[in-house]
């Protein structure tokens, strides 16, 4: 198979999004049998995860993502080294997972390559570029360096999903797998009578919840815009149910499955 799949695991299906640094073991090894089951078909397959609260929490008590902050520097370096090393914990558990259904992974936290935020970060992507037969590539959203006199800032997983999955040659899907929902509904997914859209495009209204609270990267929002762009240059772009990972299966090898399918606007 010369499928080539980037695939992203929303931090809010792996942990307890509002209870500090609660990984979720049995999301995560639903999603890692799928993944075995994919790179067994001979799939390439390159790997993202989010934060969830091993990174969202700290990020918005220390304001994070504004960068530095005089008066509470101390206390934002501090939770900057803390949010560092708590992502390469998730990380080691997303790899232990993955590596109990025999997958062999390499781990490149963006806080040892990547500058700067948003679509625009600097970093070589080169690394990612890996045959089917080798080693999956993971990467996660994690506290970068700023080249603006910033210091610091967080980089999303979903802008690495954007530049993994239009940089990297002969992507073929780009899949992000969501907590709560079968893909993007017409209304918040907890509202009565939601709907799933079996498509999308960056024309289609529908009504998000963020949850600003929480997330210190945008939510849903964020990701259907990247995936939006991304459905400029890959044919294959979907919005997928975590808890069913085995509709990423599905989809690679029939072109279907339920879920939302995110078109070019
Ligand atoms: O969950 C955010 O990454 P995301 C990274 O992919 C941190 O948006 C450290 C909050």
């Amino acid at each position: 198979m010369d499928a080539r799949v980037v695939i992203k695991i929303g931090g809010g299906l792996i942990t307890q999004k509002d209870s500090m640094k609660t990984f979720d073991t049995e999301s995560m090894e639903s999603v890692s049998i799928a993944v075995s089951k994919l790179s067994s078909l001979g799939a390439s397959v390159v790997l993202v995860h989010g934060a969830g609260s091993f990174g969202h929490i700290l990020a918005k008590e220390w304001s994070i993502s504004d960068g530095l902050v005089a008066e509470i520097s101390s206390n934002q370096r501090e939770a900057v080294r803390q949010i560092r090393s708590d992502m390469k914990e998730l990380n080691g558990f997303v790899v232990s997972s993955l590596a109990e259904m025999g997958l062999e992974c390499e781990s490149y936290p963006p806080s040892e390559w990547a500058t700067g935020t948003g679509r625009v970060f600097h970093g070589n992507l080169e690394k990612f570029n890996r045959l089917a037969n080798q080693p999956i590539p993971i990467t996660f959203g994690d506290v970068v360096n700023m080249e603006d006199g910033s210091e610091f800032g967080i980089l999303s997983g979903d802008d690495l999903m954007l530049r993994l999955s239009k940089e990297l040659p002969g992507v073929t899907h780009s899949i992000f797998l969501m907590a709560d929902a079968q893909g993007i509904m017409d209304r918040p997914p907890n509202e009565r009578g939601s709907r799933l859209l079996s498509t999308w495009s960056p024309i289609t209204n529908f009504k998000s919840e963020h949850k600003s609270q929480i997330d210190v990267t945008g939510g849903i929002s964020l990701k259907i815009e990247r995936a939006g762009e991304i459905s400029q240059s890959v044919d294959q772009v979907w919005i997928l149910d975590g808890r069913e990972p085995g509709r990423i299966l599905e989809l690679v090898q029939t072109g279907k499955t339920l879920g939302t399918k995110i078109l070019p606007g």
